[in-house]
């Protein structure tokens, strides 16, 4: 996968060489690329914002900085080998801009997002960017608005961190053992089981007896009580959806 940041604070992304991820750019699976915004501004100053037409508090990040940025990576797309023998089916890079007006980034969005081939981060400051920026985009290429939740960051780095995170570790082989995807939380709609290592008994707090019973049935039985019991406490929103769902499927008989 093709991944681009526009920011103008490119090294917030330097913690992306350690870890699984940078493993990940190692091995050739992610080809990530962070650009500098001020880059494409061409005064002295390098200016990147602007006051609000219409008044009001705070900047607005101007257009003509981004629609160089934009142009230089939208615009650098090579067809490839399978779009030049007319198998063309992923066409279009996706833009992705950060934003608390955007929509709610999820598991299942990450999973939906982990099969791009391109993905590009327009990462706001200040008041946000002037919408034309967005507009244009569309013309240019597929562009989602996408929030972490409802609260504010200060722009939208950490939240490209975040969902770069999220959705890199689903890209097949950035993740050693495929296993330790599926039995996570929001993978089927219920928080994970709590999880317990040697020794059996630490600081007069013991490990669940039936996790050194051997029984694997009962082990099972007590990680999904575990899960469900845990949802019903902290997110019964979740538990509504299993349910509901649970409803809507016929029985068999
Ligand atoms: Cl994606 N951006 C900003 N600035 N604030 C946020 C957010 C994004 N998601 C939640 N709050």
């Amino acid at each position: 996968m093709k991944i681009d940041i526009v920011s103008i604070f490119p090294s917030f992304f330097d913690v992306l060489d350690i870890s699984l991820l940078g493993k990940a750019r190692q091995n050739g699976m992610i080809n990530l690329a962070v650009h500098d915004l001020r880059d494409f501004a061409h005064d002295r100053h390098r200016t990147v914002d602007d006051t609000p037409y219409g008044g009001g508090a705070g900047m607005v990040m101007k257009p003509e900085p981004w629609g160089e940025a934009l142009d230089r990576i939208l615009g650098r797309e090579e067809p490839s080998a399978a779009d030049a023998a007319g198998a063309g089916s992923q066409p279009r890079p996706l833009v992705i801009f950060p934003s608390p007006a955007g929509e709610v980034f999820n598991q299942e969005m990450a999973r939906t997002l982990a099969q791009e081939d391109h993905l590009v981060f327009g990462c706001g400051r200040y008041e946000g960017i002037d919408q034309r920026v967005v507009d244009y985009a569309a013309d240019q290429a597929r562009v989602r608005l996408v929030s972490l939740g409802d609260y504010v960051l200060n722009g939208g780095e950490v939240a490209t961190m975040a969902m770069i995170e999220a959705i890199g570790r689903l890209i097949p082989g950035v993740v050693g053992n495929p296993e330790s995807l599926t039995e996570e939380s929001h993978e089927d709609g219920l928080l994970e089981y709590p999880s317990y290592t040697k020794p059996s008994s630490w600081r007069g707090y013991d490990v669940p007896p039936v996790l050194l019973s051997g029984n694997h049935g009962a082990v099972h039985s007590w990680r999904h009580e575990q899960r469900v019991e845990r949802t019903r406490r902290v997110r019964p929103d979740l538990l509504s959806v299993v349910l509901d769902a649970d409803a809507a499927t016929p029985e068999s008989e």
